[in-house]
């Protein structure tokens, strides 16, 4: 092996997360996961997890902790481990042409799972298995804007800077919220998709406009949870004084639409893992797959939450 690609196999058994050993003779595929940030992300590495262990094959995780740089180190150390594939959920949409050309260059197939990237050759990945960003913000915004009778001022909890979820659910609810000039975005700002940054923006939000807040949308459950706490710790009551939206549709989200906290949540498939599978299996018999397999999204409400909590898988 080149010098670079054993400190690169070292440097990424450093990682957290990175499992070094190889079982001889399993099909041997690279997980680079974004990290542990959100219910919905735990949901997804369970997903594929499961569907790996049922199909006998040898996953290889690494959890990337948020880091863009850890995802690029795990997939070389993939690489110089000689995988038959790389799954990847990108935490950004940028910076990966390089080390995917390296996979490209190995004969090593990518699967982009759950987020998308910008590449100016799309001949770097095999497929994206994930959900229609902007579809989610648009029914988001269709959803308030009917709510509130076209009518009122939201504040925006945005995700990861630079997340493909983040710049796209902005992007829909912003293009479906100008058909109705009656409602304005007040502010917008990243809480990077956790619950604590959600609770801790939103109190910056209510602290600064505290009267004229009448909405939140939140681009996952989580952020939308903590502003949850953030509006109850103001005295107000979400869900009524402030309507919530978010996006994701996890356990916690039914929860507290059951409670009355929260007032809606758009579906985002996280059970990725037998997509994924299916999709490689195609992939090294050769066969060509979609450019884009896209997960079906709907919105869920507060009034079917009650019935709907038993039917949910995550
Ligand atoms: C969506 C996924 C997003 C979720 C968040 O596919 O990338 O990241 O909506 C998660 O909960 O953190």
């Amino acid at each position: 092996m080149k010098k670079l690609s054993i400190l690169a196999a070292l440097a990424a058994l450093a990682l957290p997360g990175c499992e070094p050993k190889k079982e001889p003779g399993k099909l041997s595929v690279g997980f680079s996961q974004v990290g542990a940030e959100s219910a919905w992300r735990t949901a997804e590495t369970k997903s594929i997890r499961d569907a790996a262990a049922k199909k006998g094959v040898d996953l290889k995780f690494s959890d990337a902790q948020g880091k863009q740089a850890n995802q690029i180190m795990a997939i070389r150390s993939f690489v110089s481990q000689g995988v038959s594939a790389i799954v990847l959920a990108p935490v950004v949409e940028t910076g990966w042409e390089p080390v995917l050309r390296e996979a490209k260059a190995a004969k090593i197939p990518v699967i982009l799972v759950d987020r998308g990237i910008k590449v100016s050759d799309d001949s770097l990945y095999a497929t994206l298995i994930a959900s229609d960003f902007v579809e989610e913000g648009q029914m988001a915004a269709a959803w308030l804007a009917a709510k509130m009778g076209g009518q009122g001022s939201v504040v925006e909890l945005e995700g990861t800077t630079g997340a493909a979820p983040a710049i796209d659910r902005k992007k829909g609810f912003h293009e479906e919220l100008k058909k109705h000039p009656g409602m304005k975005v007040l502010k917008s700002q990243s809480a990077d998709f956790t619950r604590a940054k959600g609770k801790e923006v939103m109190e910056a939000f209510l602290k600064a406009d505290r009267d004229k807040v009448q909405a939140v949308y939140a681009h996952n459950d989580d952020m939308a949870l903590g502003a949850i706490q953030a509006i109850e710790e103001a005295g107000l009551k979400p869900g009524k004084d402030v309507i919530v939206i978010s996006i994701d549709a996890v356990k916690g989200a039914f929860e507290a639409m059951v409670k009355g906290t929260l007032n809606a949540t758009v579906e985002c498939n996280p059970l990725l893992g037998p997509a994924v599978f299916e999709t490689l299996d195609q992939v090294l018999a050769g066969k060509p797959v979609p450019k884009f397999v896209k997960s079906k999204d709907r919105l869920f409400e507060q009034a079917t939450a009650a019935q709907d909590i038993a039917t949910r898988e995550y």
